[in-house]
């Protein structure tokens, strides 16, 4: 008899799909958050061509994102495919094998006021299917006042597919997003008052997991000295497809040009280099 060792456990599985979200704790070792840390404070000090600094100038605080860091750190490159996390990511979507779609970055550094507005994720991206998900990880221990992520609950079983917001005034994603011609959201604000919003405090090597459709934002990071930083691995599985409809964030300009060219045609399964295998069901 094979025996498959899981990371987690049949309800957390069961909470995900009620919910579109769940947290697995306890999932990266100490040495990872290490790794991972020094790795992050590498890429801070050294932004790479597709960053976003988020925070106008003259703010207090850093919001800092970024996009595909594993094409050029080591470590980034390491940790989406050694660590934990492609399986945890294949045991949520129930894979043969698993694909990288890509890593962001995110980081709030203390006394940062910007927000990460309320979205889903699915309709900034170039894909169909269902073995789509995202795991959220935190190098430092992260708390509701350093700016947790938080999800609306069961909002990915409401079949909307609203138009992407831009994450900060300073990107050119705004005239693309335009382009996805999609139901704009009703008053954010006041979904967020009017439903339950689920948020975890994070340990180090805790990890969220969550749906694309599942609508979620951050606040600030409103602490005095505590850093957040968080990176989100983006993980398909076989049956999701390339979807080269206008307005997602692949046919960004600023980004594209720091990316091999993307040669997918529409309806095509996904693959090549800059979306890796990283994981097969052993057998
Ligand atoms: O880290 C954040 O503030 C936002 C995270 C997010 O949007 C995501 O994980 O998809």
């Amino acid at each position: 008899m094979k025996v498959e060792l899981s990371i987690t456990d049949a309800q957390t599985i069961r909470d995900y799909a009620e919910n579109g979200v769940c947290v697995v704790r306890n999932v990266l070792s100490p040495q990872w958050i290490a790794r991972m840390g020094e790795a992050t404070d590498r890429i801070l000090a050294n932004p790479g061509p597709a960053s976003i600094e988020y925070t106008p100038e003259g703010k207090t605080g850093r919001y800092y994102g970024d996009f595909f860091v594993w094409r050029r750190d080591p470590d980034f490159n390491e940790f989406m495919r050694s660590s934990p996390l492609p399986q945890l990511a294949a045991e949520f979507v129930q894979a043969e094998e698993l694909r990288l779609f890509y890593d962001q970055l995110l980081v709030k550094e203390p006394q940062t006021a910007e927000h990460t507005p309320l979205h889903q994720d699915l309709p900034y991206w170039p894909l169909r299917g269902k073995q789509i998900i995202s795991i959220w990880s935190g190098f430092d221990p992260v708390t509701e006042e350093a700016g947790a992520v938080q999800y609306m609950k069961g909002s990915h079983k409401w079949g909307k597919f609203y138009a992407p917001a831009t994450f900060g005034s300073s990107s050119k994603f705004a005239d693309i997003y335009r382009k996805a011609g999609l139901e704009e959201m009703p008053d954010p604000d006041q979904l967020i008052r009017e439903n339950e919003m689920l948020l975890w405090d994070l340990a180090p090597g805790d990890v969220v997991v969550h749906h694309p459709l599942t609508l979620h934002f951050s606040p600030g990071n409103l602490t005095a000295t505590k850093r957040r930083r968080g990176l989100a691995l983006r993980y398909i599985g076989e049956d999701v497809t390339w979807d080269d409809r206008p307005g997602t964030f692949i046919k960004n300009p600023a980004l594209a040009k720091t990316l091999p060219p993307v040669n997918l045609t529409d309806g095509e399964p996904v693959h090549g280099e800059l979306f890796p295998l990283v994981w097969k069901r052993a057998g």
